[in-house]
């Protein structure tokens, strides 16, 4: 019964088997999201079959071993201190977790696996609410590297600091003595050194959401940093997200993961995936993976043309030049004043009107 309701199911829902063998899951672009799927579609297949097994056991005693006249009264036989039993489904569950585990840290150690071979270094700057993606590294199919860190400019007077121009805040002595460090670390709560800056950046506003170009087939980087509060990097169909923390270092935060490759073009939507104020829920961007050859001519492109914006680009390589997989939040900000007042303030009655006796 429990097997023809699993497979009408199946069926009726109109899904092809291989989506319904993800129960629910997105479909995973990487190699590493794809991994992650096949680890939860056996999770799910090794919890079923232990759901079948419990039911049936349910169901076998209710059906054979109810009160009936012959036993009324009788005190059933006891099985309590049942060593071998009770060593059985000891063990049994803990082989269970055991192999769970095991199968789970595979996984884990290749989602947060980490080399020197990434073709593209992303840096990714999420602040409320919004996000700001910039090109630090990209190294071509000819084997030439693009170096778009922008080491000068750092609106945050980083120099200044390290040359002692800078104060650092005045220590705080702790309720029980010693020193209690100030906020990020004891540092300038203004220093915000971590943050990169690249020659090539694409930054997302309330009219426009930013659109991360990135190639297909190439290991990839992201750096992650935030210039505000705490967010989340999570891109649904990477099957993976980050917290993204301001002074990562401060927080024993790790920033940075990879990818090893995505394997379609198309577009994808990321979102932050961490409260972080009002329009967090709005804080989306999109991932436009392209071929190798179009990103190499994209990053050309916006190389020329610095005044060019990310739209122009897209265009240039023939993609659309918006976001196609979420669009802008209306943040009523956008009013340009011309808003009128519809009635006279300081006379709200309505004309010709009498009153209702009551
Ligand atoms: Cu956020």
């Amino acid at each position: 019964m429990v097997a023809a309701l699993g497979l009408g199911a199946l069926l009726m829902s109109g899904c092809d088997a291989s989506e319904a063998m993800r129960f629910g899951w997105p479909e995973g672009i990487t190699p590493q999201g794809k991994e992650m799927v096949d680890l939860w579609t056996w999770s799910v297949i090794a919890a079923l079959l232990m759901g079948i097994l419990v039911w049936a056991l349910i169901f076998w005693t209710i059906t054979f071993h109810r009160a009936n006249d012959a036993k009324k009264g009788v005190f059933p036989r006891q099985t309590a201190y049942n060593v071998p039993l009770e060593l059985t489904y000891t063990a049994i569950p803990f082989v269970i977790i055991a192999v769970l585990f095991y199968f789970t840290v595979i996984v884990q150690n290749d989602v947060e696996a980490k080399n020197d071979d990434s073709k593209v270094v992303v840096d990714v700057t999420a602040f409320q609410w919004n996000w700001k993606f910039g090109y630090n590294k990209v190294i071509f199919d000819d084997g030439t590297t693009y170096n778009g860190f922008e080491a000068d400019g750092n609106p945050f007077q980083l120099q200044a600091q390290r040359d002692g121009e800078v104060e650092a805040e005045p220590e705080v002595e702790g309720e029980h003595g010693g020193e209690l460090p100030g906020p990020a670390g004891g540092r300038d709560d203004d220093v915000r050194d971590y943050l990169k800056f690249n020659k090539i950046e694409t930054v997302g506003t309330s009219t426009e959401i930013p659109v991360l170009v990135l190639p297909t087939g190439k290991r990839i980087e992201f750096d992650l940093a935030s210039g505000d509060v705490i967010h989340s990097f999570w891109v649904p169909e990477f099957l993976y997200k980050r917290d993204v923390l301001p002074f990562p270092k401060e927080n024993a935060s790790d920033p940075i993961f990879q990818i090893s490759s995505i394997d379609r073009t198309g577009a994808f939507v990321g979102r932050c995936a961490e409260m972080c104020g009002t329009y967090h829920s709005m804080m989306n961007f999109e991932i436009r993976a392209v071929s190798p050859e179009d990103f190499e001519s994209y990053i050309r492109f916006r190389q020329a043309n610095p005044k060019a914006t990310n739209a122009e680009a897209l265009q240039a390589i023939c993609q659309v030049p918006g976001s196609v997989v979420t669009a802008p939040f209306d943040t009523r900000r956008k009013s340009d004043g011309s808003a009128t007042a519809t009635g006279n303030p300081n006379d709200t009655t309505l004309p010709n009107c009498t009153k209702k006796e009551s």
